[in-house]
């Protein structure tokens, strides 16, 4: 999850002087930068570190992450023109990711190593309001204004995101996991017509390499089944919805991922283990519960309190 475990002091050390995608394109950073938390908190899969823009710039466009707000593009992308100029993403541009996820996968032994990667509505929110966004206005007027130009919008996207998960798991990552966290922001129905289509394609890039895939988003609640439907095995749930609700929604033959509220992560330790029993609980209406945060782990995050539910889940699940 977002900036998982990205909390510790010993990240924060690590990456004094190195700008965030710098550190992401540096094998031996990002591969030590993946294993500082689970030999931390001894969790029981790690997340590669990376970023979702990692292959927007692998493909040559100008994007840098700000400290504090996110993947900022000076020039963005919003008419036909702009699109048609999107560089196609070189396959060997993937090699320093491949190579960090092989130096990790060496190092983590038995324990699996979840890679990722951004879907393509996601990605293409970035590209059109040119950096973080609350509801994607740009990017949802262009969807309905220029269909032609979504599509090509998307399927670029989908084609670059898909490649950067595939040098993942080709490279020795146990599962993937696309990370559509704005689609909270769509109705079903535009969802459903114009992004589930672009995640399926991106996904497909993957498919044959017979890994789980696993597909989040933030207040999808509505959107989950739909969800489900781009092909997936498990569905990441956000804080908002109860797990046995969700479970409900995407029927028996999907696996829950989520959701404990990160907000209880600065709570009394009283108050936070009672919700971890009652997130453990409705779990159970599930095939099976991946327990993770339902969103990243604020920066300010004492990491004792994410040791302390590593235990207690380990002792209690
Ligand atoms: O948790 C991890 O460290 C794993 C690696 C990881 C992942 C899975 C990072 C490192 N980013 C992501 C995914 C990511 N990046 C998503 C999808 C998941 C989510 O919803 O959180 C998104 C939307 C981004 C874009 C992004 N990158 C943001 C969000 C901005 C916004 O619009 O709200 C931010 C703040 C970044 C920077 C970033 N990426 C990762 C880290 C550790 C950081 C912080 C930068 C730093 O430490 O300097």
């Amino acid at each position: 999850m977002r900036q998982a475990g990205r909390s510790l002091p010993e990240y924060r050390e690590l990456r004094v002087g190195t700008d965030m995608l710098d550190a992401c394109l540096n094998p031996e950073l990002a591969s030590e930068i993946t294993l500082q938390p689970v030999r931390r908190h001894g969790v029981d899969a790690g997340i590669f570190f990376s970023d979702i823009v990692i292959p927007v710039r692998l493909s040559g466009v100008d994007v840098r992450i700000v400290a504090g707000r996110g993947p900022v593009l000076d020039d963005p992308v919003r008419t036909a023109a702009d699109v048609a100029a999107l560089p196609p993403l070189d396959p060997a541009a993937l090699a320093p990711i491949r190579e960090a996820v092989a130096l990790t996968v060496a190092q983590l032994g038995a324990t699996p190593l979840i890679g990722f990667a951004g879907a393509p509505y996601t990605l293409a929110s970035y590209l059109v309001e040119g950096g973080p966004s609350k509801e994607q206005l740009k990017t949802r007027a262009l969807m309905h204004s220029d269909p032609e130009t979504w599509t090509a919008l998307l399927t670029w996207c989908a084609g670059i995101t898909g490649a950067f998960l595939a040098a993942q798991i080709e490279a020795g990552a146990s599962a993937g996991q696309l990370f559509d966290s704005w689609a909270g922001s769509l109705s079903l129905a535009d969802y459903t017509a114009h992004v589930a289509p672009f995640s399926t394609l991106a996904l497909d890039a993957v498919r044959e390499l017979d890994v789980p895939l696993i597909h989040f988003g933030v207040g999808t609640g509505e959107l989950l089944a739909a969800m489900r439907d781009v092909g997936v095995d498990a569905v990441g749930v956000d804080w908002r919805l109860p797990l046995d609700e969700a479970v409900r929604r995407v029927g028996p033959d999907v696996t829950v991922q989520g959701n404990i509220d990160p907000a209880l992560l600065r709570a009394p330790w009283p108050v936070l283990e009672a919700h971890l029993v009652d997130v453990l609980r409705r779990g159970q209406a599930a095939r099976a519960h991946v327990l993770n945060l339902g969103h990243g782990v604020p920066p300010d995050t004492d990491p004792t309190v994410l040791t302390r539910i590593v235990e207690f889940v380990h002792a209690h699940a």
